[in-house]
């Protein structure tokens, strides 16, 4: 399997998170790819390519352009005022608020164009986030050139980024824009399969009345757990696009006997749904180690994953999202793609 991988993320990195009142450093940081990158070398999983530039197009094919506009100019406006330090959100249009009318100032678009805190915008964030962009498509790309996988070592993250909005560390939905992309190219049908720890809220929005994207989801239930707002097994979709979304949502401390009965009924209906091409976003956070997560799964069960998604005999681009613990997340990841390979 060949592996898309660009230095430009280490210009994205947020200073702080806020964690029990306090600013800590960030959970997802350059590191988390170093490791990956190395583990991807070190087991020889194959060759690892830098990524063509696409442009702004398909960007633009996923996200709204006032979200894009505010995106690529946030910092500059920002260090406007005399500001140096990371650029947060404080103050969002929550329900009972106006949610109709972009405000001019940069403290009230971070909360217009954001879903929660946890994304600081810095000086490289743009570049970054763009860059992650080409990698997704540059190895969803690699499909329609014969492969039957590739592995996207996207970073800045994107699963939580919706049209119109950044959230959960995540700026510029790279699954979505790959998916978007394989459609445009003539895929009839692609499936989404994510299987991050965290719902992936962002993704769900964007093919929400779209019958031609199925989105597929195993998370933590929202009841108790980050996005908190969305991720419940009843939101299956709108008009066109209703029945063609999943959630499942698991409890605390699920280990593999429960979540392979629920990737098994994940896999059986995005084989029923018979896509042109899957594109897989691959969070390892559902780690028993993880440090802001509370499943249970293990070095083995990462294993397991790739071979019920190897098994299910379909293009397919796997594009990074999270996974916070940073020594264990290369041997992880890689156990998920060489188990994928095994299968072929
Ligand atoms: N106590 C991804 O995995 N909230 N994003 C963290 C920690 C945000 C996770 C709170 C979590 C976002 C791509
Ligand atoms: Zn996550």
């Amino acid at each position: 399997m060949k592996t898309i991988h660009s230095d430009t993320h280490r210009l994205h990195h947020g200073q702080a998170e806020l964690i029990d009142g306090m600013l800590k450093p960030c959970f997802e940081m350059p590191a988390r790819v170093d490791m990956i990158l190395e583990a991807v070398q070190s087991a020889g999983l194959g060759p690892v390519l830098s990524p063509e530039a696409f442009g702004p197009a398909p960007p633009a094919r996923v996200h709204t352009a006032p979200y894009l506009a505010f995106l690529e100019g946030a910092w500059a406006r920002w260090t406007a005022l005399g500001r140096s330090h990371d650029a947060l959100p404080l103050v969002w249009p929550a329900r009972d608020l106006r949610q109709d009318v972009e405000p001019s100032h940069i403290d009230g678009q971070l909360g217009f164009f954001s879903t929660d805190a946890s994304v600081p915008v810095t000086a490289g964030t743009w570049t970054a986030a763009t860059a992650a962009v080409d990698v997704a498509l540059t190895a969803a790309r690699l499909l329609q050139t014969g492969e039957r996988t590739a592995f996207a070592l996207c970073r800045p993250p994107g699963h939580h980024a919706a049209a119109g909005a950044m959230g959960g560390y995540c700026y510029l939905n790279n699954a979505a824009i790959a998916a978007r992309w394989l459609r445009d190219q003539g895929a009839a049908r692609v499936a989404v399969l994510d299987v991050d720890y965290h719902h992936g809220n962002g993704t769900q929005n964007i093919f929400w009345t779209d019958p031609s994207v199925l989105f597929v989801s195993l998370h933590a239930d929202p009841r108790e757990e980050y996005p908190y707002f969305a991720g419940h097994a009843d939101e299956r979709g709108a008009g066109e696009g209703y029945g063609f979304n999943l959630n499942i949502p698991l409890p605390r401390g699920t280990d593999w006997s429960r979540y392979g009965i629920a990737l098994r009924e994940a896999c059986t209906t995005i084989s029923r749904f018979a896509p042109d091409a899957l594109v897989v976003s691959l969070g390892v956070d559902t780690f028993e180690g993880d440090p802001i997560s509370a499943f249970a799964l293990r070095g083995d069960d990462y294993r397991r994953i790739g071979e019920a998604i190897g098994d299910l005999r379909f293009r397919t681009v796997f594009v990074m999202e999270g996974g916070y613990a940073v020594r264990e997340i290369g041997i992880n990841v890689v156990n998920v793609l060489q188990a994928f390979d095994s299968v072929g």
